[in-house]
């Protein structure tokens, strides 16, 4: 309280004006002592695994991402909380695994009067708040360079970036800025949502990508057959990430020649696994281990850390990437956050475990739950019925290995790794020794061999209390009135394939307003 009686007016006119000289004198020292916070650029890449040419990837072209990993930090044991979009990205936008804050159902809370629990908060209001302006790109001198989705799974907490933040242009030289470009590669063209008319859904710039990998040269994973329409697609993929390190390029090089490179700590980062049909959705290594790498500014004092030129082999979680960015902009930690800076003092132990959850996505209901260790990777599904061969009209329509593997399957001509993956039904453990079978072909969640079995019970446990430990949502099923509609959306949006037709809805109809994923 200031104040339990009116004061004489002549006496409020001295405190005001006190008042006023206390804040003037207030701001000069507060902006004397405030310290230079450098820009923070995140290049978010989309579906993304390992698959540049600084992590060893053949037929790729990525010189830009490749320079900034010689440049900076290469992290090579990041793990994504889950392995679609929407989710992963409500974590890292917020520090806390989409489980514990109710926004682990892919595209959930659109509509809904859901708010983001007390204290938790958008990574761009933090930055907001300690004098940061915040854009998510989506041009740079008339070429398009990102997608700008948000892809949150909350939109009741006011606007998530600074507005008319889109366009290169916006960026202010008198104050730090936080800008967001979301790759517009590595991802299927499909938000025309006239999806299901085409014959095939081509990838974001397709025609344009330079085609390094061809069907001949390339070497998809030993879970599919040996195909020319998997090798065709292995190639797509490929060739979209050439095209992605490209249309990064021209931020890099603009970047550059402003001369604001050396002022700017760049993260780049995959915010999800492969987009490939057991990568993305799916709790493999493939749907979840993404790169990530960091370069800090010549002209700022490189935190505790960070040394240019590693290569970091730490196990990390994608989460980190929140507390990463709070610690490069100088502003502290929350307490309640579960991410923890990469760079800087050390806030927490090194992570022994990084935890995944995958819930709804679509129309396709599936609770799955991951622990990886630095060796090991557990994965328990909780649901019942097919998991990999369950119906998800998306992956259907866009992955043409999909109905060619159904189609194999029929015709009993699967054999090996991706007969079993087909045939795979939850509940289910699944244990996977990450040394000797990267792939995650040689489930041994049977082994009785000791150090297998020790593997397999250490990280069960692990993952127990975990699910204890943050509060695991996804006990708590989601309504039907809240699924049902998202079965007739993905069926207008991409089809049914013919052989799930019985029981499907109406037939195809008009596009609604596209809607990023
Ligand atoms: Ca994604």
């Amino acid at each position: 309280m200031l104040c339990t009686k009116p004061p004489h007016s002549s006496m409020i006119h001295l405190r005001l004006l006190r008042c006023f000289a206390l804040a003037l004198v207030a701001t000069a020292s507060s902006a004397e002592l405030a310290p230079r916070r450098p820009n923070i650029l995140w290049l978010a890449g989309e579906n993304l695994a390992h698959d540049l040419g600084c992590y060893g990837a053949k037929h790729v072209r990525t010189p830009h991402l490749d320079r900034l990993a010689a440049e900076g930090v290469r992290y090579t044991n990041v793990i994504a909380t889950n392995p679609t979009c929407a989710p992963s990205r409500s974590a890292f936008f917020t520090g806390l695994y989409q489980t514990s804050t109710d926004t682990h159902p892919m595209r959930s809370h659109r509509t809904d009067a859901y708010r983001l629990p007390e204290g938790v908060r958008p990574i761009t209001h933090r930055l907001r708040d300690a004098g940061y302006f915040t854009a998510n790109l989506k041009t740079l001198d008339g070429k398009e360079i990102g997608t700008g989705k948000l892809d949150l799974n909350f939109v009741n907490e006011g606007p998530i970036y600074h507005e008319n933040s889109g366009d290169w242009s916006a960026l202010p030289q008198d104050r730090p800025f936080f800008a967001v470009v979301n790759a517009m590669e590595s991802e299927y063209d499909i938000y025309d949502r006239q999806t299901w008319k085409h014959a095939r859904a081509e990838w974001v710039g397709e025609r344009e990508h330079e085609k390094i990998a061809t069907p001949a040269n390339v070497t998809p994973p030993p879970y599919y057959p040996d195909h020319p329409v998997v090798r065709a697609e292995w190639a797509r993929y490929l060739n979209s990430v050439s095209g992605m390190d490209q249309r990064f390029g021209v931020v890099l090089e603009k970047l550059r020649a402003e001369g604001r490179e050396d002022d700017t700590v760049i993260i780049f980062f995959g915010d999800n696994g492969r987009l490939e049909p057991r990568g993305i959705h799916w709790c493999y290594d493939s749907g979840l281990r993404v790169p990530l790498i960091i370069r800090w500014p010549k002209n700022f004092p490189a935190p505790a850390r960070y040394a240019p030129g590693a290569v970091n082999d730490e196990l990390v979680s994608l989460l980190d990437l929140t507390a990463t960015t709070l610690a490069a902009a100088g502003v502290p930690r929350p307490m309640l956050m579960h991410s923890h800076s990469l760079i800087g003092e050390r806030t927490a132990p090194p992570r022994s475990y990084a935890f995944a959850a995958r819930d709804r996505i679509d129309e396709t209901e599936q609770r799955i739950r991951s622990v990886h260790d630095a060796r090991y990777h557990y994965i328990r599904t909780l649901s019942t019925g097919p998991t990999f061969a369950s119906l998800n009209r998306y992956k259907e329509k866009c992955f043409p290995i999909y109905p060619l593997m159904r189609q194999l399957h029929a015709e009993g001509k699967l054999t090996g790794a991706p007969l079993e993956l087909m045939q795979r039904t939850g509940p289910c453990e699944e244990l996977y020794d990450l040394r000797s079978d990267p792939h995650e072909i040689k489930n041994l969640a049977a082994s009785s061999q000791p150090a297998q079995r020790e593997a397999l019970i250490r990280l069960r446990a692990a993952l127990d209390t975990w699910l204890v430990e943050t509060g695991d949502r996804g006990y708590f099923p989601e309504p039907r009135e809240i699924v049902a509609p998202f079965t007739q959306e993905m069926h207008d949006w991409f089809g049914t394939p013919a052989w799930a037709l019985s029981g499907a809805t109406s037939t195809p109809a008009s596009a609604p307003a596209p809607v990023r994923r």
